[in-house]
């Protein structure tokens, strides 16, 4: 006997699932039970014996369903703001000659020293609720603005707070190697030993860390330091993931995949052998156009490099203070769409299918399948290219279970 489902909606649905163009369904249905996906598929399927007179059926047709959306790579939790800086670089002053002088990073890290958890809570709420009206019901949170073991610990539970508060997914991301605190100024691998043997267990041993990531940059951390971190990751089975060739080719992408990474992020100067060892290692490349905007880069990620060796390429808005003042993943697709050149079907595969992977999360949300959590959003839109079209003014209905 089929039990019956809990709910059934009827309209266009972009499962996301890989094969087609948005795994689309023109005329589909989406049926749940106990908080779960329970069928998919075309409309005239849906089995009448699985509604009964308690499931509740609505007819969407004439608009689109998605998954929920996923931002996998934020800095949410912070202290003040960087407009001086912004206005700053406006003005000539590039992102890492700030940084280099001791602004940059380093005046959000006394800022958010400074902060309350309450207070830090409080301010990244609205942030979160402005992420939440896009659609987002799973994001990432780094730490690092705290960099030391008391900081770090309190935006880790922030971070976890926040999940609490607003009933969304929240993944946390230890991100202690993000800046060398001016206690440590010149003592950088005395900084890593902190980090390797009393902040990163710390902090495990707590359990606020899904993942562990790093920052590898000229103006941060060489790779040899980064590996000491993802060593200490690894004792302690905690998954990777690297802020990469932002600002140089560092040789970050391989660095990373050589871990086995989930993912690798910003990526604008990878080379076509980083690419290579992405898709060797099946690590997701995000990529994070609010943060090429910001800081007025010039050299965009190598997206056809990425296609060619097929890559998985998530997209995040990045969300922090100096690089990427930005709280719409939607505005995040339009922008990897225009200053990146992804097609609004893989904008959408990489805020959903792909955002997934980048946290570990694929069997359980980013696409609309059976068995995966039933968080679906229901759009007023002809076609699912107008959630990277348009720029602003279109907010999903968001369904959770
Ligand atoms: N790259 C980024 O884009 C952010 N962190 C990083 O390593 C920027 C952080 C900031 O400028 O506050
Ligand atoms: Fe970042």
């Amino acid at each position: 006997m089929i039990e019956f489902l809990d709910a059934v909606f009827y309209g266009g649905i972009a499962t996301m699932r890989p094969g087609t163009p948005y795994g689309a369904i023109a005329k589909g249905a989406v049926g749940v039970r106990g908080g779960r996906i329970a069928f998919v598929g075309e409309r005239s399927a849906v089995p009448a014996a699985a509604i009964g007179p308690a499931t509740a059926v609505r007819d969407l047709a004439g608009t689109w369903i998605t998954p929920g959306l996923i931002d996998c790579h934020t800095h949410l939790v912070f202290g003040g703001n960087r407009s001086a800086e912004f206005e700053e670089r406006l003005a000539g002053v590039s992102y890492e000659a700030a940084a280099r002088e001791g602004r940059g990073i380093l005046s959000t890290v006394a800022a958010t020293r400074a902060a309350s958890e309450a207070d830090l809570i409080e301010v990244a709420s609205r942030r979160l609720q402005t992420l939440m009206r896009d659609g987002v019901t799973t994001v990432e949170i780094k730490s690092g603005y705290g960099l030391c073991l008391d900081a770090e610990l309190k935006m880790l539970r922030a971070a976890r707070a926040l999940g609490q508060r607003h009933g969304i997914r929240v993944r946390t991301s230890f991100l202690g190697a993000h800046a060398i605190p001016a206690e440590f100024a010149g003592r950088a691998d005395a900084y890593v030993d902190a980090l390797v043997q009393e902040i990163l267990p710390a902090v495990a041993a707590e359990g606020l860390a899904d993942a562990v990531d790093g920052f590898a940059e000229a103006i941060a951390f060489s790779p040899a330091q980064i590996t000491r971190v993802f060593e200490a990751a690894a004792r302690l089975g905690l998954p990777v993931k690297l802020h990469a060739d932002q600002l140089t080719d560092g040789n970050g992408a391989a660095l990373a995949a050589s871990f086995g990474a989930l993912s690798a992020d910003h990526l604008e100067y990878t080379s076509d052998a980083g690419a290579r060892a992405l898709a060797r290692a099946g690590t997701v490349a995000v990529l994070l156009p609010g943060a090429y905007a910001t800081v007025g880069a010039r050299q965009p990620p190598p997206v056809a490099a990425f296609r060619t060796h097929g890559v998985a390429m998530a997209v995040a808005t990045d969300c922090n203070p100096g690089s990427s003042p930005l709280s719409s993943l939607l505005m995040a697709m339009n922008l990897a769409c225009c200053l990146f050149r992804l097609t609004p079907e893989e904008a959408l595969a990489g805020v959903t299918r792909h955002a997934a992977a980048a946290l570990g999360l694929s069997d359980e949300v980013g696409t609309i399948e059976v068995g995966k959590a039933a968080e679906l959003l229901i759009w007023d839109v002809g076609h699912p290219r107008e959630l990277s079209y348009w720029m602003g003014g279109v907010f999903p209905e968001v369904v959770l279970f």
